[in-house]
């Protein structure tokens, strides 16, 4: 009898686990490397597309668990070199999510900012998981409730401005930071997305899940959400569209894809980037990472990034590289399905409402923020912006072991290297 009520319980219990997926996607952390020591070494220009797999010590990744603390290292590359540095949470993150609405208070150092975002439930009974939509434009609401989420409406300009010279940087980030931060606004904007989630996990999810968040904007914020989702582990599902230079593309394609945004005007147009990027605009084979390596980041989280190879600007030739290159990372985690590029479409707007990016966006959706169906795992790459991974590479990808780490990089910990130093 007894034996029989155990199995009665366990079958129950099992039930359970298959009836609430959980999105197995997402780390419990924003920044789930912060305890990896940061390897030495010099940077040696390279005009093609950094190994990804090679440490900054020389040393190569041999199994899955060691992306943990190369993707670190990448990161504190793509922050010294690129975006700037993105802060931890801040000593006091508080506010409230509501059916309509999220606040954020946020408090450092004696200096405080809020903002807040508009919360859209779709029809059905909560909690839901959500996403963070940065900016008004160039994001398919309807198909993202339609897909059982919220659409949690960011205005990323409130967290970090536009049109202010980089000496005096505007917004709820640079308030608690300094105005002459040297950190970007696409990191400043991403800052803020991390800080709504924390109010989210405050919150207790009653309303909105905190372990299931995906992230998109189109355009200068396909440029933010990307950067978005590279910076903040707890993602689950990020999605640029049409971000263009400053975004996915690789840096170095830009300056040979004709027709493509300038890296000079995508520094110097607005904050986007760090300060420290004005070094490389003329150089980006300077640069110890690019953006595939950034792709790397956001691995084996779900990806999805939509192009428009009709407009020159937008350097869907660049993207489409960084895309092929950051799949390998994902192909050598064992999660080759969870990223996914579409290009392939026939309306030529800058950020219009695509049907063709419908089923594959939705899937995403169901799969990463829900927990259930199968990933779109598709790469649809325009023949008028195709990239080949081939011309820009070196390097082969290894074939990961499954379990423990190989034997640790020689390192000196943390205090990381002086600008100029990287792999
Ligand atoms: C693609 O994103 C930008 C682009 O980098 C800018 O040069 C252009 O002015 O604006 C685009 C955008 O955000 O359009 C809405």
């Amino acid at each position: 009898m007894i034996v029989k009520r155990l199995l009665i319980l366990i079958a129950v219990l099992g039930l359970c686990f298959v009836a609430v997926p959980r999105p197995a996607f997402a780390a419990p952390a924003e920044d789930d490397g912060a305890d990896c020591p940061i390897g030495q070494g010099t940077v040696t220009a390279n005009s093609r597309l950094p190994d990804p797999f090679t440490r900054i010590d020389g040393t190569r990744v041999t199994s899955r668990s060691d992306w943990r603390c190369r993707r670190a290292e990448i990161k504190d590359q793509a922050e010294r070199y690129v975006y700037g540095e993105k802060p931890a949470r801040p000593t006091s993150v508080t506010g409230t999510v509501s059916r309509t609405g999220i606040t954020v208070t946020v408090s450092e150092g004696g200096r405080s900012a809020s903002f807040s975002a508009g919360v859209d439930l779709p029809s059905g009974t909560g909690p839901f998981p959500a996403v963070v939509v940065l900016g008004g434009f160039g994001a398919d609401t309807a198909a993202i409730k339609a897909a059982g989420a919220a659409v949690i409406s960011y205005d990323p300009l409130a967290v970090g401005r536009e049109g202010t010279p980089r000496t005096s940087k505007q917004g709820a980030f640079y308030t608690l930071y300094g105005a002459s931060s040297g950190t970007g606004i696409l990191l400043a904007w991403a800052w803020g997305v991390s800080r709504i989630i924390d109010v989210l996990e405050q919150s207790g999810g009653t309303v909105l899940r905190a372990d299931a968040t995906g992230v998109t904007g189109c355009s200068r914020y396909g440029k933010g959400a990307f950067v978005t989702g590279a910076f903040d582990q707890r993602i689950a599902l990020t999605m640029p569209v049409e971000s263009g230079s400053g975004g996915t593309p690789i840096f170095r394609g830009i300056p040979g894809e004709s027709g493509a945004q300038p890296l000079s005007s995508a520094y110097g147009e607005q904050p986007w980037l760090g300060d420290a990027f004005g070094s490389y605009t003329g150089n980006p084979a300077g640069l110890p990472i690019d953006t595939h390596s950034v792709v790397g980041m956001i691995a084996p989280r779900g990806l999805f990034i939509m192009d428009n190879p009709h407009i020159a600007w937008l350097a869907a030739r660049s993207s489409s590289v960084a895309a092929l290159g950051g799949a390998e990372v994902y192909r050598a985690l064992g999660a080759g399905d969870a990223i996914s590029y579409w290009s392939d479409v026939s309306d030529g707007t800058h950020c219009a409402n695509r049907s063709e990016w419908r089923a594959p966006l939705q899937q995403s959706i169901q799969r990463f923020l829900g927990g259930t169906g199968s990933a779109p795992a598709v790469f649809r790459i325009s023949s008028r912006a195709a990239g080949n991974l081939a011309e820009w590479r070196t390097w082969q990808t290894p074939t990961l072991t499954a379990g423990t780490s190989s034997p640790s990089p020689s390192v000196t910990p943390s205090a990381s290297p002086s600008p100029g130093a990287g792999g």
